[in-house]
């Protein structure tokens, strides 16, 4: 058995869990922030048999989409007034970032 951990962008987790379910995978989901943008995103641990794992990405690529997402290089809060502001800067988002991780032991109580 594996566990993926699953990180996608809020616009694409409910078509991702809507088509997870509907291929009988198990999973959760956890709201989450990326480090970097520090905008919410979303974590889906699924817990699967090994040969389901490319079934399993073939789900995930074709439910999230890569995007260009605007951010400021500076927050406006942090510059001094009258400091030079500089422009936004884009930086590429997803798809999906997985990984992979094997589980010793799974029960259910
Ligand atoms: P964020 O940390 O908010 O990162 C959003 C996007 O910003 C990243 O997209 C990447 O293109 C860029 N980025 C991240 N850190 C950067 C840096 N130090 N310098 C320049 N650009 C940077 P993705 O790579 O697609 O990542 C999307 C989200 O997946 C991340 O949101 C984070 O929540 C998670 N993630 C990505 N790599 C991870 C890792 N190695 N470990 C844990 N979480 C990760």
């Amino acid at each position: 058995m594996k566990l993926a951990v699953c990180i996608v962008h809020n616009r694409d987790r409910n078509k991702l869990t809507d088509e997870l379910l509907k291929a009988g995978f198990k999973f959760t989901v956890i709201g989450s922030t990326g480090g970097f943008l520090r905008e919410g995103n979303s974590t889906l641990l699924i817990g699967f048999d090994d040969e389901l794992a490319a079934s399993l990405k073939e789900i995930v690529q074709a439910s999230c989409k890569a995007r260009e997402q605007m951010v400021n290089v500076m927050p406006f809060e942090a510059a001094p007034p009258g400091a030079f502001i500089p422009s936004p800067v884009k930086v590429p988002v997803g798809g999906a970032v997985m990984f992979f991780l094997d589980v010793n032991e799974f029960v259910r109580y």
